[in-house]
């Protein structure tokens, strides 16, 4: 049987460019894209696409069955900043949305589970450089709390279940089509659009604030090479550590100087630095690497050229 897949948070940062790529494999009528909100015309037009409320299990079961789906993206999600803002909004869309997806897996209804984790999981305790895959975890924010707990259902679901989910642990994601919403990371797509913009950029994170990021193209060949490897080569079931460049606003600038050379960034750090500073550094990948075959391409400079040719 062909696949059908479903993909709930279609109109956010990575749904968006998932979507895209889901549909020019798999063919666009077998890519169900949903999302809470309606999409652009064009985003509606290209494929099936359903409102969907990923916390009501009633209307994720009826799109599931209407659309004899087998494979779920859960990519909707309220992210580290404005979770800090809406605790127990963001716990239950984060929980709610994934228990949901997980049951429907456990009865049966659908064969395959992508869920995204994320470096929140990690915290002040945690060692920052080179950050092994299994380590301390006192992850400060809800949303780093939601994706840790998370993780443990995943386990959980497949070791007593046999659900077939499988996730990754996002680092900061920087594209073009889709700005993100509410991240901590997010300062590394804004600079993009205020140095074409303005010419300059006023940080919200301080000078030397390193953390780990990935272009999103890197990110959704991970998210598609996880979904496609073999199920015995998966061997972590909570989520997997996955690296791809990491630095800090001084250097992404610089970056950005070698195309715009009177670009200008300022510091003003606020509540999001805090959040910075209990993420790691660097990570470490080699489980990735390793199981199924991960291997990020894109590195800053290559990024950078990408990012502001076609902002422009
Ligand atoms: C955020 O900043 O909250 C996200 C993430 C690292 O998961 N981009």
């Amino acid at each position: 049987m062909k696949k059908r897949i479903l993909i709930i948070g279609a109109c956010g940062q990575i749904g968006t460019e998932l979507t895209e790529a889901l549909r020019k494999r798999f063919g666009a009528d077998r890519v169900v894209a949903s999302d809470i909100r309606e999409g652009t015309p064009e985003f509606v037009q290209n494929g099936p696409f359903e409102l969907l409320d990923a916390t009501d299990f009633d209307a994720l079961e009826d799109i599931v069955f209407r659309h004899k789906i087998d494979t779920v993206y859960l990519m909707a999600a309220m992210l580290s900043a404005i979770a800090e803002r809406f605790p127990s909004k963001a716990w239950h869309l984060n929980m709610t949305s994934l228990f949901n997806v997980l049951d429907l897996a456990k009865e049966n209804k659908i064969k395959k589970v992508f869920w995204p984790s994320s470096i929140a999981v990690f915290g002040s305790t945690t060692p920052r450089e080179n950050t092994p895959q299994t380590t301390i975890m006192e992850p400060s924010t809800v949303y780093g709390i939601s994706k840790q707990t998370g993780e443990r259902w995943c386990e959980y679901y497949h070791k007593n279940y046999g659900v077939d989910v499988r996730s990754i642990r996002y680092p900061g994601l920087i594209s073009y089509t889709t700005e993100p919403g509410g991240g901590t990371t997010d300062y590394a797509v804004e600079i993009y659009h205020r140095a074409l913009k303005n010419g300059n950029y006023r940080c919200f994170l301080k000078a030397g604030t390193v953390l780990p990021m990935m272009y999103m193209a890197d990110a959704i060949r991970a998210t598609i090479g996880i979904m496609d490897a073999k199920e015995q080569d998966i061997k972590i079931r909570s989520s997997y550590n996955l690296a791809g460049i990491s630095f800090d606003p001084e250097e992404i600038a610089s970056s950005i100087r070698e195309h715009i050379p009177d670009f200008e960034i300022t510091y003003e750090p606020d509540f999001r630095q805090a959040i910075a500073d209990s993420w790691p550094k660097t990570i470490d990948d080699s489980d990735a690497r390793k199981d199924w075959g991960w291997k990020h391409e894109y590195d800053l400079a290559e990024m950078t050229r990408i990012m502001l040719e076609n902002l422009k």
